[in-house]
């Protein structure tokens, strides 16, 4: 038995509130565009950003705080600057549910530039929002970088990202996990900086009246945006190479392949948002093609090189399947189906009819809910079962990941089968043209409530395990 890290136990118990609290706004707005709360109308948009940039929120800081547990059993993170991040966490998101409730700020989540100043919400609203986005973006870009430094204290940056293993050495040993986090927090430190030049200029413009370029702003919201959710991704896989062999019994290391993939999305994982930008004819014609070939390049090795890893690891395996393990292997599998979903409609040729559709919260909530956010729940059960050694109940666990999954992909396919019937994303309700998207936002609705109630049953066994670990 390992004592869990007192962080981890705080950001696990910041997500079991928050998730499910998300998850209703996400069954809420299903029901308003599903016709049932038409005279909420009006708070879909806040809800709506609010759902997006709380969803991302919590599982980008639940994929840093099961790195920063990772790391803690190889190297040592600062525990004041861990703590640092909670309080900056805890006060931007204070200032966010403020900016929504109090002030009915509905940009939505990547508040694209000049929507945040002329929406229907007062100014001071925006003004809000933003300085939260900036507290939250300050808190992590400090702790990816003590991660880094903590990384860099014992190994040198290109044995970290595997380079000598690309070269044809074997030592150091450095577990693969370590490459893809250190892969994942240098392109963070590059979101994140972004992130601070956005928002200094919104500034600059609402408080010194610099007019900004529109372009230019949307080009650093989604090489931000696009980053930031895809290292999270990324964050999880690492956890997920860590803790899977512990089920399968066999080490799962890393080596020339599996180096090469990773560094691979080092170097295009920063080009590939120019997908984000297909619909704007002002943007230079070659970056489009690069956007398309960066999407495939950034997302075909690490994929294919992880997909075969954990299957050659499992199978003929005495596999022990819990909780855990089982999540693990929906969490992979739902990423790969969500990336395909992503590849789709990174392609120019589709993107012209798909843009903007349901098609596109179809993908992304794929590799979202039934990717990342299931390898983190299965990192979480994994170690507070490893705390505690409560005696697992297996029927228990198998309902709660099945609901899950059964929710989570009616969820998913209610959205991609609107998309690809042209209903589009962000209505809040649907015109008679649009009207065959009730339907779909109806059933969407109790597919959530499904999913929820699978969230439930998990707490019923993880959280038990959870409230031992920080009782003693
Ligand atoms: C059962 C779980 C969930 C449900 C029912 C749900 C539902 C929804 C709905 C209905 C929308 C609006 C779609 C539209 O444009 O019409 C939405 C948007 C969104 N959701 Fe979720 N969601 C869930 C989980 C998640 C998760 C895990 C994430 C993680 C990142 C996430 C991130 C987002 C984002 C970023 C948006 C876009 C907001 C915007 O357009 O500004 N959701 N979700
Ligand atoms: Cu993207």
């Amino acid at each position: 038995m390992q004592a869990v890290n007192s962080h981890t136990l705080r950001w696990m118990l910041v997500v079991f509130i928050l998730f499910p609290i998300l998850i209703l706004l996400g069954a809420f707005m299903r029901s308003v565009q599903g016709g049932h709360l038409v005279e909420m109308e009006g708070w879909f948009y806040p809800v709506m950003t609010l759902h997006g940039v709380g969803m991302v929120g919590v599982w980008y800081v639940a994929s840093m705080a099961i790195t920063a547990d990772l790391l803690s059993r190889l190297v040592e993170p600062s525990a004041k600057v861990a703590s640092f991040a909670i309080w900056g966490t805890v006060i931007g998101v204070v200032l966010l549910l403020l900016s929504v409730f109090a002030g009915r700020f509905a940009g939505g989540w990547y508040f694209l530039y000049p929507l945040p100043y002329k929406g229907e919400w007062p100014a001071w609203s925006a003004t809000l929002f933003l300085v939260s986005l900036g507290v939250l973006g300050a808190a992590w870009l400090v702790w990816t970088l003590d991660l880094l430094r903590a990384i860099a204290s014992r190994w040198s940056l290109s044995q970290a990202l595997g380079w000598h293993y690309i070269a044809g050495r074997s030592e150091p040993a450095v577990p693969p996990s370590v490459t893809i986090i250190t892969v994942g927090l240098i392109a963070g430190v590059a979101a994140l900086v972004s992130a601070v030049i956005l928002l200094a200029l919104f500034f600059l413009e609402v408080f010194a009246g610099l007019a900004n370029d529109p372009l230019l702003m949307k080009n650093l919201t989604f090489f931000f945006g696009h980053t930031i959710i895809n290292l999270a991704m990324y964050l999880g896989v690492g956890a997920a190479y860590e803790i899977l062999p512990h089920y399968a019994g066999r080490p799962w290391k890393n080596n020339r392949i599996v180096a090469l993939a990773w560094n691979c999305v080092l170097l295009i994982v920063l080009l590939a948002y120019f997908h984000h930008l297909y619909m704007d004819f002002v943007q230079p014609g070659p970056l489009q093609y690069l956007g398309q070939i960066a999407s495939y390049a950034s997302a075909v090795p690490s994929s294919v090189v992880t997909l075969f890893g954990a299957l050659l690891l499992v199978f003929h395996a005495r596999m022990r399947w819990n909780l855990s393990s089982i999540l693990l292997f929906l969490g992979l599998a739902g990423w790969a189906i969500g990336g395909i979903g992503a590849l789709i409609d990174s392609t120019i040729s589709v993107n012209l009819r798909l843009h903007n559709t349901l098609w596109v919260p179809a993908h992304f909530h794929t590799y979202n809910l039934a990717g990342l956010a299931f390898l983190v729940l299965a990192y979480f059960h994994h170690v507070c079962q490893d705390a505690t050694g409560l005696p697992e109940n297996a029927l228990l666990q198998r309902v709660s990941a099945l609901t899950m999954t059964l929710g989570a992909y009616g969820v998913f396919l209610m959205f991609y089968l609107a998309g690809a019937y042209s209903i589009p994303r962000r209505f809040a309700i649907y015109p008679a043209e649009l009207s065959h998207g009730i339907g779909y936002a109806h059933w969407g609705m109790l597919f959530a409530l499904l999913f929820l109630a699978g969230f439930v049953l998990y707490l019923a066994e993880t959280g038990r395990r959870w409230w031992r670990a920080i009782a003693t």
